[in-house]
Parts: C-alpha cells; structure tokens; sequence
C-alpha cells in the first residue's frame, strides 16, 4: 500500500494538467518528495507547547472538524512539491518583487496543491480508507497574534519535519533534500504506514546559519529586513507578501496571491541543502 501511496502521488504531480503554466508546457513543481509519520507520533503533543495550545494533533483535527463522524488517525502522509529550477532561476534576478513565474506558482500552483490534497482523499477513501486533508478541515484556522506571531492550528512544516523531509532555517522555512524553495501538503488517514526515519541531527542542521554559525545570505534578499541573524519578522514579512507585493503586481501578473520567495532564490539552500566547511550529513 505504502509503494502505491507514493506511486499515485507522483503520477498526479508528474500528469495532472493543474501541475502546470497554462500558456507553455512547463511545471509549477518537479517531483515530489513524500514522507510519513505517526499520528500519535509525541512531536504532535510537543508542538502544543513549540507552537501554542491552539495547534492540534490529528485525533483532535477529526474530532474538532467532524464530532458526529469521529474516526482515528493512523497516519500523516506530507509532501513537498519543489519549484521548478526554471521559476526558481527567475525569481534570482528579483530584488523587490516576486518574479512573474514565482507568483504564478504560488497562486495557482497552490491551487493544484490543494486538487492533490482532494486528490489523495478520494484515493484513500475509494480504498476503503478514511482520509482528511488538515488545511481544508473545519478546524483549521489561523491566528495573526500568538506567542510565536501568526500560526495556525496545523502547521505544514512541523508536519514535514515530523515525516523527516527536512529541517527548520534561519527563515523559519524548511530546508529539505531539494531544498528551501517548495509548497507542502498534508493528509491524514486511518491507513496505517511505517513512519519515516527523521535523519537529521538536529531541527535546524540544514540551515548554515545555525549548523556554522555561516551564510545568513536569506538576509540580505529581503527587501523589507524582515529577516536578521536573530530570525524571521512575521508582521513584516506578512504585510509585504500580502499587502504591498499584490498591491504592485497583483494586476500585471494576474494573480491575487503573489508570494515572495527572495528569502528563498539566490540563497545556498536553494535547491538542496547546503554544503558547509565539514562534509554533512556527517
Ligand atoms: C502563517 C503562515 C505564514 C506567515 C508566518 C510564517 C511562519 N513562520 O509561521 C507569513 C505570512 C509570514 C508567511 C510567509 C511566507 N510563507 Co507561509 N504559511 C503560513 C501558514 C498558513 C501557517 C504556518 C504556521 O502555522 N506555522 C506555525 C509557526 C509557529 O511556525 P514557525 O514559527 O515557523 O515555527 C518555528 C518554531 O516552531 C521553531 N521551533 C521551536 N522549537 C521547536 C522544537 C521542535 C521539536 C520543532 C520541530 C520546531 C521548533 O521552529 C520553527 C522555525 O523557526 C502555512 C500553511 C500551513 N498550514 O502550514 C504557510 C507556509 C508555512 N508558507 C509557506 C511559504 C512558501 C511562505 C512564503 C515563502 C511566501 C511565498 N509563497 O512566497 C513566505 C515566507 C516564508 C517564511 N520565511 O516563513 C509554505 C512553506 C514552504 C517552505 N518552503 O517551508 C507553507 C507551508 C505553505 C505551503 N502549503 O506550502 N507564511
């Protein structure tokens, strides 16, 4: 079950005509790295306290979004969907704004995230399995204001992290084998599958900045110095990812989510993680 879970998530990403710019036969995203973990895996209980109260494990997930229809998760199955070297290139040679190919992505490209979420649902459940993705449930609900800035009751890359397809960075994004540039994506089901080993040392080795004490390069893209060797301003960042950028471009580039991604294009950790003074994963 486990190899035709990975084998459909691929297929999906690699023919759905929704994985693609519609004006050239080219992709929002390559192909996927995939990772599970358990549903009652203790991370899911620590990030009560990493997060705040408010985010939930996946038995609360079901049973805060569907009360009369409760069933319990086995499993998180997260995906990352790495942007295509091409968008990625293109967003290099941006200082201000997102390139039009960057925004494009993170528009519709998490359009099409949000189809192979729907997706692998139905996949499951015509298997005789139950499935939910988080970002789509009834309980899943973002907060501007916590302890740790905006968050949310489910965070994709705590679940990635869980599964072993990354660690955290500088940024606060995450620093998978193909890199910090990607959209994730989540599903829980009842299908029970062995979880992923986490292979890292440590929850943010990925990163120079905190395996070296190098690099820090993710600072000087931001074009509003939301970023500093001491972390990630999310007001800031949020107010010019959703504010000032689709203010400017918005229109030009037909989309009204435009991203922004500097943090993420131009940096050693683009497309992989980053090679320091000593060879690693040691
Ligand atoms: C709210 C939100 C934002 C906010 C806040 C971001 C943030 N850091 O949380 C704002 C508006 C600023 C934002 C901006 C962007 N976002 Co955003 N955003 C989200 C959203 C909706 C929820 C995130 C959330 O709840 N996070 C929880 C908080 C608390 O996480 P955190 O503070 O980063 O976590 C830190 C601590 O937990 C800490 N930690 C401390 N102790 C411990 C202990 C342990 C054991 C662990 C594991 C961790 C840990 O480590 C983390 C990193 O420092 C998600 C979608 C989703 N449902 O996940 C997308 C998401 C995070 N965004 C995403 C993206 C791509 C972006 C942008 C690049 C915009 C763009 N598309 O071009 C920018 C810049 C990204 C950045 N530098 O963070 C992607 C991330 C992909 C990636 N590469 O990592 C996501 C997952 C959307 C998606 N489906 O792909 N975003």
């Amino acid at each position: 079950m486990e190899n035709s879970l990975i084998e459909e998530i691929c297929r999906f990403v690699c023919e759905d005509s929704g994985n693609g710019f519609s004006d050239r036969g080219e992709r929002y995203f390559d192909d996927p790295l995939i990772g599970f973990s358990s549903a009652t895996d203790p991370l899911f209980t620590e990030y009560k306290s990493v997060i705040g109260p408010f985010h939930l494990t996946p038995g609360e997930l079901v049973s805060l979004s569907t009360p009369n229809d409760v069933w319990v998760p086995a499993t998180v199955v997260s995906w990352v969907l790495p942007i295509t070297s091409k968008t990625r290139i293109s967003n290099r040679s941006e200082s201000v704004y997102p390139s039009q190919e960057w925004a494009t992505t993170r528009n519709f490209g998490e359009q099409f995230n949000t189809l192979l979420r729907r997706h692998m649902i139905t996949w499951l459940t015509d298997r005789g399995y139950r499935a939910a993705a988080p970002q789509l449930m009834p309980a899943w609900q973002e907060f501007r204001d916590t302890s740790v800035g905006i968050a949310s009751t489910w965070s994709e890359r705590h679940a990635a992290y869980a599964a072993g397809l990354g660690t955290f960075s500088l940024t606060d994004a995450l620093i998978t084998p193909q890199g910090i540039a990607h959209r994730l994506g989540s599903v829980i089901t009842n299908l029970k599958l062995e979880p992923s080993q986490r292979p890292y040392p440590e929850r943010r080795a990925n990163c120079l900045h905190y395996r070296e004490n190098s690099c820090g390069a993710c600072i000087a893209r931001c074009p509003v110095g939301a970023l500093s060797r001491d972390g990630h301003d999310k007001s800031l960042c949020r107010e010019y990812v959703y504010s000032t950028i689709p203010a400017a471009v918005g229109k030009r580039y037909g989309v009204t989510a435009s991203g922004c991604g500097l943090c993420q294009t131009r940096v050693p950790c683009e497309g992989t993680i980053p090679v320091g003074r000593k060879p690693y994963p040691a």
